[in-house]
């Protein structure tokens, strides 16, 4: 897996623009990433083999959240969640945001070692709230000074483009190759905000190379905490459930995942939740339980029994 993202943070680094592609699909009911594989068995010696992986998942949603979800920065928000294991893709990701949600360069963009990055031109954004109607950049055969290849898109839509409240999508779906490795990372994000600061965000992520997967996709809710300053994404609770999917190196496993009541608080806590439980179930209703009781303190229980 590091192979593939190692060159994918390479090949991303390499641009900056977006484009018009009216017609997007609309991705309220199908984001990009959100896994279908069914349920496995999860068992003891896999749980204590494998806790840190879904610690650090939990993790990642915790960072995301911190990191400035819910200022409408689409691009923002899509880096912030991937920021953790995917820094560079992160790094790229705000490059794109680096003027609000928008990027505003247009044209062909040639790759270092072949190839081309393309932007239609003139996003419309008639709401003004930084979001295109839709805008999307190509990689075509984009060769980096490595030689991996990159093809494929990422592409960012207004919900609606009259109402500056009605949230966005965003899709990245690119295929990278680099001698005999093949892979693909897809992103799919769909935002919608309430009232106060609140949300609600459905959002997959898929890394592939070769036979290994992860996935992970969440339907999750997010609702500010009451703490006497006026950033409502510094701190609050979260709440959401999804699925989890890992194949990597024979290891295969699908779980359930389920987060309740889980608190952050970005004045004294960066890297993960303080207060809340996630808990990973199997398809025999095993249960795998992270319960948080500070910064980075947490305790793993698999059917009520420390791991
Ligand atoms: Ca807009």
């Amino acid at each position: 897996m590091r192979k593939l993202v190692k060159a994918t943070g390479l090949l991303v680094l390499l641009s900056m623009l977006v484009s018009c592609s009216p017609g997007s699909s609309d991705l309220s009911n199908d984001v990009p990433g959100v896994p279908t594989d069914s349920l496995t068995v999860f068992s003891a010696s896999q749980a204590s083999a494998h806790k840190s992986i879904l610690v650090n998942y939990v993790d990642q949603i915790a960072t995301g959240i911190g990191g400035g979800v819910g200022t409408l920065n689409a691009l923002g928000f899509a880096a912030a969640l991937v920021e953790r294991e995917y820094p560079q893709v992160a790094g790229y990701l705000r490059q794109l945001g680096v003027e609000g949600s928008l990027i505003h360069v247009q044209g062909t963009l040639n790759c270092p070692g072949g190839g081309s990055i393309t932007y239609p031109d003139n996003p419309v954004d008639r709401d003004r709230d930084g979001i295109p109607a839709s805008a999307e950049a190509f990689y075509n055969n984009c060769r980096d000074s490595n030689g991996a290849v990159t093809n494929g898109s990422i592409k960012i839509r207004d919900k609606n483009d009259g109402d500056p409240r009605s949230g966005y999508t965003v899709v990245i779906n690119l295929s990278v190759s680099g001698g005999a490795s093949q892979g693909r990372l897809v992103l799919g994000v769909d935002f919608t905000p309430g009232s106060g600061g609140a949300y609600q965000v459905r959002y997959g992520f898929l890394i592939e190379e070769g036979r290994d997967k992860i996935a992970f996709g969440l339907n999750l809710s997010y609702t500010p905490s009451l703490d006497g300053n006026s950033n409502p994404y510094d701190a609050g609770v979260t709440n959401f459930n999804g699925r989890f999917a890992y194949r990597v190196s024979g290891e295969n496993f699908v779980l359930d995942m389920n987060g309740e009541n889980l608190q952050h608080n970005r004045a004294s806590c960066m890297s993960s939740f303080i207060a809340g439980k996630a808990t990973f179930q199997d398809s025999a209703s095993n249960r795998l339980v992270i319960q948080y009781n500070g910064c980075n303190s947490y305790t793993v229980t698999y059917n009520g029994n420390p791991i």
